[in-house]
């Protein structure tokens, strides 16, 4: 397989409702699709998960935009794979350029849709996936007040959803946590500070230890990994760290020190599918469960979540709701939907191309350069 032509697109697609952290607000989507044509007219996609500030992370669309273009889109060029292997080893050819691991994804995982297409086999095993089915968690934004959440939390149950995760920060989180049990009892159920604590709040997230939770996400630093293994020593609720894993050697050294009991993969963060593999394959040696996060992808970056979900070692369901969580329209045709409630099923998909709405591709693009 030859690289014939590489396009970014940079779109908007409209969001149904916004979405709270504790570093932020995104009201719409505003993304970079990558797309990969090979020399034998095979094409693939994948999405950039860059938003537009640098809050969640240093990069924006902006840089992304920057770096696919001067440096990670001209070092592919020339590139040939001729079996996986080569394909698996593509993100050589950029691993000079530091950090950046959203921008560098966006090219590698466009590369693996385009094998998976002109190869004709489906994206999820050529990554190593055994599963047929996923269990699907969500995860829900700040919201208001408290009733609003509940209220959220409650249909949100009733669509079958396999685990809740809240965002919390300082002054929304304890309270909160407890009012959810209050009212829906043992339910699996999670938080993700993104950040928002540092050792000095010690006492406080111990207080969280009383509900039972599966696990805390990223409650301190984001580059951090040695607060954590303070802290994880001193909770009983399972850390899991997210900002803190950019590529596999970070997951060796969080399993080390002990600084988290599970980890929350994204593919953007990590740099792509092969490192997601080589960071499974840590985490399976290590016994550290796996599940996969979204970043509010459109159905391009779901489907691409939802096929490196089908490896073994993503154990806990994951951020990857269905299209509808964030679209009333998806730029895939179909959206994805549930197979049954809770449960989304891993098709046998040779690359995105095929699901791509290329009439809304072309209505939402802002700008679009070819290289
Ligand atoms: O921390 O997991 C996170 C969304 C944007 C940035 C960071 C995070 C999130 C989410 C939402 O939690 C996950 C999703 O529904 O896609
Ligand atoms: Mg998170």
């Amino acid at each position: 397989m030859k690289i014939r032509k590489v396009t970014l697109h940079r779109l908007e697609s409209k969001m149904r409702e916004p979405f709270e952290t504790s570093f932020g607000r995104e009201e719409n989507k505003d993304v970079i699709i990558v797309e990969v044509e090979t020399e034998a007219g095979a094409i693939g996609f994948a999405e950039c998960v860059t938003s537009t500030e640098p809050l969640y992370s240093s990069e924006t669309n902006e840089t992304a935009w920057h770096v696919l273009r001067d440096f990670i889109i001209p070092m592919a060029k020339g590139w040939q794979a001729d079996s996986l292997q080569d394909v698996s080893t593509f993100w050589r050819r950029f691993a000079s350029i530091r950090g950046h691991q959203m921008a560098k994804a966006a090219l590698e995982m466009a590369v693996w849709d385009a094998w998976s297409n002109e190869t004709q086999q489906p994206l999820h095993k050529l990554l190593g996936g055994v599963k047929s089915e996923i269990p699907v968690g969500i995860s829900v934004g700040i919201q208001p007040d408290i009733n609003a959440l509940l209220s959220k939390i409650d249909g949100y149950l009733k669509n079958g959803f396999q685990r809740i995760k809240v965002k919390i920060k300082p002054g929304w989180d304890v309270d909160v946590i407890a009012a959810i049990r209050d009212e829906f009892g043992d339910i699996p159920l999670m938080a993700d500070a993104n950040s928002a604590y540092t050792l000095a709040d010690i006492d406080h997230l111990k207080r969280l230890d009383a509900y039972n939770l599966m696990m805390i996400e990223q409650p301190l630093g984001y580059d951090d990994i040695v607060d954590h293994a303070t802290l994880q020593d001193k909770l009983v609720t399972p850390i899991c760290l997210d900002e803190s894993i950019h590529r596999p050697s970070d997951a060796r050294k969080a399993a080390q020190l002990g600084a988290c009991r599970i980890i929350n993969l994204k593919l953007g963060r990590v740099g792509g599918f092969a490192q997601a593999i080589a960071i499974h394959d840590i985490c399976v040696r290590e016994s550290i469960p796996l599940w996969c996060g979204g970043m509010l992808e459109t159905g391009i970056g779901r489907l691409h979540n939802i096929a490196i979900t089908a490896l073994p070692g993503f154990t806990l369901p994951g951020d990857t709701a269905p299209s509808a969580r964030y679209f009333d329209e998806d730029i895939i045709e179909p959206a994805v939907t549930f197979e049954r409630p809770g449960v989304l099923a891993v098709e046998d998909l040779c690359g995105v191309a095929d699901r791509v709405d290329r009439k809304r591709l072309e209505q939402w693009t802002m700008t679009k350069e070819s290289f």
